[in-house]
C-alpha cells in the first residue's frame, strides 16, 4: 500500500488525488451527525457511521472511482479478518510470481500490499488508476455506500463478515491503545446502538449478504468462522471465485496449503516486519502487530458476559430479520 515504495508489488501508483474539499461537499460533511467514535469523530452519511477524516475521500470516489471489470475488491466491516484476507488473496492472485521462500508476506504487512480505497497510507491516498490490472483492492464502506458504478462493472467482490460479538471485543482491544479511558461496556453499549466504524453492522452484513444473493456470481459471501473451520477448502473456494482455480499440478504440490501457511496467524505474526512495523493510516500510526491479537473464533467469552452475548445475538438476529446469515454459538 506505500505507493512511493518502487519495489510495491501492484506497481509503483504516484500520489493519489483524494483531497476533493469542495463547499458543497464541506456544507453537506459539516450538517452531518457527529459522534466521538471509538478510535476518532465518526459522522453519519447515508445510514452508516464513517471516519469524519475519511468523508472527503469517499465522497471522491464516490464521483471520480472507475471500478474495472477485472478488479477484484475485498470488502470488511473493520476487524473481521481484512488483514488476513488481504494476505490470501495476494497470495492466491500472485502466486505464479513469488516463491514461497521469497515472499513479499514475509517482508510486508498485507496493508502494505492491498490498498484500501478510501484509507490513505502515509499520508497518502493510493492512486488507483495507477495500479495495473487485475487490481486487487480492499474497503470497509457499505455496499449503499461504495460508487453506484461498482456494481455497473461487474466486478468481484469478496466480503467477509465474523461473529460480532468477536467483533466488538477485537474493535475494542485494538481502539483501547489509542483510548484507554473506553471501557468495554461502554464500547459494547455504544456498538449495540450501531455505533461503529462502517456500523451499524448487521445493516452492513444485510447488504452485502442480499447482494450476494443477487449476483452470486460477482459477490461471495464469506464468514470468518468458516474460514478458520476449512482454510483449505475455502482458499480453493477463493481461487476459483476469482477465476484462478489451482491446476491439478498446483493442488499436487501442496500450493494451496502453502498459501494458508504463509498467511497464518502464526506466519504473519511471528515476522519481523509484523513482530516491529508501523503503519500509518492519515491520522492514525498502528503498529503492525495490533493487527494480530488472538486470531480466535469465540474470544468473545473471554470478555463479555453471557447476557451481554444473547444481547448482542438478539439484536442482530432481530435486525437480520431472519434472511441473513447466521452465526455460531460459542
Ligand atoms: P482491520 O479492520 O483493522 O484491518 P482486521 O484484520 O479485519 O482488522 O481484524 C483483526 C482481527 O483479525 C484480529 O482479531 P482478534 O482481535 O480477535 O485477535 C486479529 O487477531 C485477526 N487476525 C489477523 N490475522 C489473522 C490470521 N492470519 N488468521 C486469523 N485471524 C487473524
Amino acid at each position: 500500500m506505500d505507493f512511493s515504495l518502487p519495489s510495491n508489488p501492484q506497481g509503483n501508483p504516484q500520489e493519489g488525488r483524494g483531497e476533493v474539499s469542495t463547499k458543497e461537499h464541506n456544507d453537506h460533511l459539516s450538517s452531518l451527525p457527529r459522534q466521538r467514535g471509538l478510535l476518532r469523530p465518526i459522522r453519519m452519511y447515508k445510514g452508516f457511521w464513517v471516519a469524519e477524516s475519511l468523508l472527503p475521500r469517499v465522497m471522491d470516489l464516490q464521483d471520480h472511482f472507475k471500478p474495472r471489470p477485472s478488479d477484484l475488491i475485498l470488502v470488511t466491516p473493520p476487524k473481521s479478518g481484512t488483514t488476513w484476507h488481504k494476505a490470501l488473496l495476494f497470495a492466491i492472485m500472485n502466486r505464479t510470481n513469488y516463491t514461497f521462500a521469497q515472499h513479499p508476506l514475509l517482508t510486508r504487512n498485507p496493508h502494505e500490499c492491498v490498498p484500501f480505497l478510501e484509507v490513505p497510507f502515509r499520508h497518502r491516498f493510493p492512486d488507483l488508476e495507477a495500479i495495473p490490472p487485475p487490481r486487487l483492492l480492499a474497503t470497509h464502506l457499505p455496499y449503499s455506500i461504495l460508487p453506484t458504478s461498482v456494481a455497473d462493472c461487474g466486478c468481484r467482490l469478496v466480503y467477509l463478515c465474523r461473529d460480532p460479538k468477536d467483533v466488538v471485543v477485537s474493535l475494542w482491544h485494538f481502539a483501547r491503545k489509542g483510548r484507554p479511558d473506553m471501557g468495554l461496556s461502554e464500547a459494547f453499549e455504544l456498538f449495540c446502538d450501531g455505533v461503529s466504524l462502517s456500523g451499524p453492522i448487521w445493516n452492513h452484513i444485510l447488504e452485502y449478504w442480499r447482494e450476494s444473493l443477487r449476483r452470486s456470481e460477482k459477490v461471495l459471501f464469506l464468514k470468518y468462522e468458516e474460514m478458520m473451520a476449512e482454510p483449505v477448502g475455502n482458499v480453493r473456494r477463493l481461487a476459483e471465485f476469482v477465476g484462478r482455480p489451482f491446476s491439478e499440478e498446483e493442488e499436487k504440490d501442496g500450493v494451496v496449503e502453502e498459501i494458508v501457511q504463509l498467511c497464518s496467524f502464526e506466519k504473519l505474526s511471528s515476522s519481523e516486519v509484523n513482530k516491529k512495523g508501523i503503519y500509518e493510516a492519515g491520522e492514525l500510526t498502528v503498529p503492525h502487530e495490533s493487527f494480530f491479537r488472538k486470531g480466535q473464533v469465540g474470544d468473545w467469552t473471554n470478555h463479555l458476559s453471557r447476557e451481554m452475548g444473547e444481547k448482542l445475538d438478539r439484536i442482530v438476529q432481530e435486525k437480520l430479520a431472519g434472511s441473513g446469515p447466521t452465526f455460531q454459538a460459542s
